[in-house]
This record gives C-alpha cells, structure tokens and sequence, in this order.
C-alpha cells in the first residue's frame, strides 16, 4: 500500500513516534564548526567580514534593497496574487490583534500597586531564505505579528540571489517592514546577532533557514532571543468512516509535499477509510510536480494507524503532538477536549491545513518534533517583553517591614535588611531632632 497501514496495539504506535521524533536529529557537528568561525569572524571583524561570507556563498556583496524595487517586485505580481496576500495580511493582522495582552495595574490593597508593562521588542530581523522554499506566505506570517506586537523596527534579510523572489519582495512590501537587507546565511544572522555595518544588532531572530542557518540562530541566542528551530513539516488526521477518503488524502499529501522528511499520519477507526486514503493518495500524488518528494516522504514518516476507538487516536495524537492536527470526523467538536497537544488544531471537513497556512489568521509557524507538547505558535507574544512594576505608600511598607527584614537576616544579608530599615529608623532620627 502506497501509505503503509497498521492496527494499533501498541509496539507500532511507538515505533511511529520514534522515528518522527528521529528527523529532528539537531545539528551536525561539521555544520556547527563551520557556523561557529563565521559568527566569530563576523563579531570580530565585523562589516568587513559579512562582505567576504557574502562574496565568497552567494557571489554579491548586500545592499539594502530600496522601496522603488520593492515596488516594482509589487507591481510584478499578478494581481490575483497581491490582492491574496493583502486578503491574508488583513485576517492575520485581526486574528493577532484579538489575541495581544495589554499592560495592567492592580491594587493589592491600600497603597500596594502593582503591575506589568508589556512592550514591543525594541528592534528584531526576519530571516526568509531564498530558492524554492521562499515562501511570500511566510513573510506575512513573522512580520505581522511583530507589527502588532508593536516591534520598533522590523528588518528582513533574505540572500541576495540572481533572481530574488519578487512574490517575497512584493510580500515585504505589502506588510511594510521597515528594510530589506539582500544578505543570507549564516553571515546574515551574525550582522544581525552582533551588529555590523548597515546592519543592526536586534533583540529577536526569527524565521526559518537551512541547516547553517538553524545552527547560526542556536549560536545566536543568549547574545540575542530566537524564534524556535523549526523541524520538517508534519501532519496528523483523525478520520472515521463519515470523512470523504479524497479530502484527507488530498489533505496529507499537502504537508507531505513540503519535503522528504515531512511527515504525514492518519489516525482513524476504519480500515476501509485507510485503504481508501492510501488509494486516493497515490492517485493524486502521481499527478503532482512534487511526486519525487512526496514518495519518498510517504515511504519514510507516513502511516495509518487503525484503532477501535477514536479515544485511542486521540492519546496518541497527544503523544505525537504534531505540528498540524486534522480532525474529520462526525462530531470534531466531541474530541477537542481530549486534544491537548498540537502546534494547530482543524476542526471539521472545511478547515484543511492549507487554510492555516494561508489564509485564516493564525501564524503557520508553529512547534514541531513533539515540541507542541511545551511551545506555542509563533505569535504576537513572541515579540513581547513584560517588565514587572512595583509602587508602594509609606504605610504599605511599613505594614511588611518587619518581615521583610526577618527574611533577609535568615539569608544573611543585612544590607537588604537596612535598606528596608533605614526609610524608618530616619524618620524616627527626625523626630527625635
Ligand atoms: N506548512 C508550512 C508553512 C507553509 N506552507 C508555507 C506553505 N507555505 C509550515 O509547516
Ligand atoms: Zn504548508
């Protein structure tokens, strides 16, 4: 069977989860060793290195590509596709505006405010790699949660290729981020993480890249923050008898396609379901341009698992904790609350994945690898930062003095004591005066 089917009963419901937790394997020694001079060479030598890096992978020194050719790549662009990606930005822009946390204050009690700021980071850069895995969706999906977040300054680097994507300029455009700088590599992730040249240091990167790049942003956080590293796509659909076997095929075949490590499960009740899915997959795979890539991710991370009970799906849904979760069935809504780990959960016959990559509002960026399990989308809190505030009356501290002092003599620090200590023993001084 083109998607290899097997009944639960345990064993396999494990061996699926070791080898999709296998394709994150983290970064190759070699690759580290390699990313590490260069981001070394980039802090020590700064401009003049990130011209070499540039030079020597990508043939083209960086520039900051002005507004006029952001406008031509727009302009480019078939209509069809701005006016798409303009529908895109705006329910992206809503959907993260619903979701931003504000500042707040309370009052504990009489003279006792307390509370948190809640900011935009000052300044953070977006990575979006160039080739085929250019993706304009992408640029929406980073930048405008940023901008509600209410970033500073937001600056894209993307490499410097022959023939950069105008889809992704035309992308940048439309969002309006504040420079697009045409360097890529791990060279543009040092710029970024220390400063250098016509390149500031940010607060955040974030966005995906190849293997060097990933490694660069691991090297990268401490000096800076950094998104997560994502892992190759993957999708997990729930499906009884009632899902029509076309759309799940045509659905898993949709994450499949991204690469030959993306994974692609269907979880069901059914075995005439999954025969008819496998079936329905290799006739519309053989047809796509992508049909290489798709065989060899099937073959490798793609499976149905039978169970008796939907229930039983949904525990090993959990496990896995995809990075998309389909649910088809009769009534999805009944089994959301046995769904507690997954980067994005579908509901229904009429939200399949590609919806969320595109369209609906919430960032595609999403945990991957089992990471679901303790990480969230990427969203507008991703570019937050909290500062806690304190404000108290006289009477309020002095109504803690003496515990506070206890705690602080018990650790040994009398200084913390005093300066607790001292705000009254003055006045008590004063009066005396
Ligand atoms: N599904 C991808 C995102 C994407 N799909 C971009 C199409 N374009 C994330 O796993
Ligand atoms: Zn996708």
């Amino acid at each position: 069977m083109f998607l290899k089917t097997v009944l639960a009963d345990g064993q396999a419901e494990q061996a699926v989860i070791r080898e999709m937790k296998a394709r994150a394997a983290g970064a190759r020694g070699d690759i580290e060793q390699t990313v590490r001079a260069i981001m070394d060479d980039v802090q020590a030598r700064g401009w003049d290195a990130v011209c070499e890096y540039a030079g020597k992978f990508d043939g083209k020194a960086p520039y900051i590509v002005a507004p006029s050719e952001l406008e031509a790549a727009y302009a480019a662009c078939a209509p069809s596709l701005t006016a798409a990606l303009e529908k895109a930005a705006a329910n992206i822009r809503d959907y993260h505006e619903q979701m931003l946390i504000k500042s707040w204050e309370w009052e504990r009690g009489s003279g006792e405010t307390l509370g948190q700021t809640v900011r935009g980071l000052a300044r953070v850069g977006i990575y979006v790699p160039g080739g085929t895995a250019a993706y304009p969706s992408s640029v929406l999906m980073n930048a405008i949660p940023a901008q509600v977040a209410g970033v500073g300054e937001i600056i894209m680097v993307t490499p410097p290729t022959e023939n950069m994507s105008i889809e992704v300029l035309a992308a940048a455009k439309i969002v309006g981020v504040d420079k697009v700088i045409a360097v890529g590599g791990v060279q543009a992730v040092a710029a970024l993480t220390y400063g250098a040249g016509m390149i500031p240091q940010v607060d955040k990167i974030v966005g995906p890249g190849n293997a060097y790049v990933a490694a660069a942003k691991k090297l990268a956080f401490g000096t800076v923050d950094i998104d997560m590293i994502a892992g190759p796509s993957e999708v997990l659909v729930i499906a009884d008898h009632t899902a029509n076997p076309t759309w799940v095929a045509a659905d898993l075949l949709s994450q499949a396609e991204h690469d030959r490590l993306a994974s692609a499960v269907l979880l069901t009740d059914s075995m005439a379901q999954a025969q008819a899915v496998s079936c329905e997959m290799e006739r519309m795979a053989r047809a796509l341009p992508r049909w290489e890539i798709i065989r060899e991710s099937v073959a490798g991370y793609g499976c149905a698992i039978v169970f008796e009970d939907l229930k039983e799906a949904c525990k090993m849904a959990d496990m896995v904790a995809p990075e998309h979760l389909e649910v088809m069935t009769a009534a999805p809504r009944e089994l959301l609350p046995y769904l507690h780990n997954a980067g994005a959960i579908f509901l229904g016959r009429y939200a399949p994945e590609p919806l969320g990559d595109y369209m609906a509002g919430p960032c595609h960026v999403l945990p991957t690898s089992g990471t679901a399990r303790f990480f969230s989308p990427l969203s507008t809190d991703t570019f937050l930062k909290k500062t806690s505030i304190i404000e108290y009356t006289r009477d309020a501290l002095q109504g803690y003095a003496q515990d506070i002092i206890a705690l602080a003599q018990s650790e040994h620090l009398d200084a913390h004591a005093n300066s607790v200590a001292v705000r009254f023993a003055e006045e008590a001084q004063d009066e005396k005066c």
